[in-house]
């Protein structure tokens, strides 16, 4: 990210998450219920497990904020881990006594386990698997709630709802609803799905993942209405902003695909069946009367609202756990067992209306920016 940045540090055990976020205009006002709301909403999801029950997870804002609003500096923030007061004595960062060192020796198939010991050198598993847990997604939402803020004052609303868990799917239309319709349906539903006879069948599998020691993955839609047209460009690859939404999507964690419009059917489909046809009316300017693309052509919004789906795939902590080989002593054993969760994609897709945002974010950026909110304004209603 070139005009947004972000950095993001913390064990999913430790202290604390921190986060900075860089590239923040000045005076966008910023609240603080806001990040805690969107924080609450990441926590939540049938199929989460105990640890839920110990987080009430808060932001702190050390820096870049002031009477609720931007400043133009790096914005850092932390939101602590309650749970440190049960772990603190094994992760202390200093002198742990070997009698409180209890290294996690057997790696979980699909976990970043046994690569990032290999990698890292590292003889205690815990030492890869706490980074690399998803707890890290919460200070990406916080960071991700201020940069949303950014987006509001110009009409940008961003809603999630879960389309699938398991092989159930959702047989809902709801092209025809707004942001808001989604995200207060979708809220209101356990798992995030807008279609009630589904959501059923979704809970149902999520209590026979349990019930079995297994786990369920799924996938989420993601959408942005009101954007302008040409967000990202087609003249450098690293610019298209279909590669930074997929990049940024796939880096959340069990994240396995990324579909924009129609996505995967494209490659099913003959071309007239695959585009958007293109009418002019004076009152409305160009418009279409599908949105196959998902609001993206060469990577560049078309002004059409934005489609994105994701594919979760199940968590790799497995209550019934799968082969797996011991690092010390290479003895065949079944994988290491903790707490975790059955299923995360309802929470997962709260997750990705903030990657979203923090992509769009920083489009919006390369596109309008300026050093304060005025500026933008100005570049922004000058627009053709
Ligand atoms: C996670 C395992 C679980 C999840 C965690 C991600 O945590 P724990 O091992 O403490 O039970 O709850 O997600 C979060 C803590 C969170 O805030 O989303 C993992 O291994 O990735």
């Amino acid at each position: 990210m070139s005009h947004l940045r972000y950095l993001t540090a913390g064990e999913s055990h430790g202290k604390a998450l921190v986060g900075i976020l860089e590239g923040m205009p000045a005076n966008v006002n910023v609240s603080k219920e806001y990040i805690n709301h969107q924080l609450k909403r990441r926590q939540g999801g049938y199929g989460r497990g105990g640890r839920m029950k110990i987080e009430q997870d808060q932001v702190e804002v050390l820096s870049g904020i002031r009477h609720s609003k931007t400043m133009g500096s790096p914005i850092s923030c932390i939101v602590w881990n309650r749970d440190w007061e049960n772990w603190g004595k094994h992760m202390d960062p200093w002198n742990l006594p070997p009698e409180r060192y209890r290294p996690v020796s057997v790696p979980r198939p699909g976990h970043a386990d046994l690569a990032g010991a290999l990698k890292y050198r590292q003889s205690d598993i815990r030492n890869v698997l706490e980074r690399a847990s998803a707890r890290e997604t919460a200070m990406r939402v916080a960071l991700a709630s201020i940069a949303r803020q950014l987006l509001d004052p110009f009409g940008i609303k961003i809603a999630s709802h879960v389309v699938q868990i398991h092989s159930v799917v959702s047989q809902t239309e709801y092209r025809e609803l707004t942001p808001d319709q989604i995200t207060s349906q979708a809220d209101a539903s356990p798992v995030r799905c807008l279609d009630t006879n589904a959501e059923k069948e979704m809970i149902a599998r999520i209590d026979q993942a349990k019930a079995e020691g297994n786990s369920a993955g799924g996938i989420f839609e993601v959408i942005a209405t009101n954007l302008p047209v040409g967000l990202g460009s087609y003249a450098q690859w690293d610019r298209k902003l279909d590669g930074k939404i997929s990049q940024a999507m796939a880096s959340l964690p069990a994240m396995k695909a990324v579909e924009i419009g129609l996505g995967v059917e494209s490659g099913s489909r003959w071309g007239a069946e695959c585009h958007d046809e293109i009418y002019y009316e004076q009152t409305k300017s160009y418009y279409r009367k599908t949105n196959r693309a998902g609001g993206l052509e060469a990577g560049v919004t078309n002004g059409e609202t934005l489609r994105v789906r994701v594919t979760m795939k199940p968590l790799s902590t497995l209550m019934r756990p799968l082969d797996s080989v011991n690092i010390f002593t290479k003895e065949a054993v079944k994988a290491h067992v903790e707490r975790s969760d059955v299923c995360a994609v309802p929470a997962a897709s709260v997750i990705g209306e903030a990657i979203l945002a923090l992509v769009l974010a920083d489009a919006f950026l390369e596109k309008f920016g300026g050093d304060s909110l005025e500026e933008i304004k100005e570049r922004y209603t000058a627009r053709p």
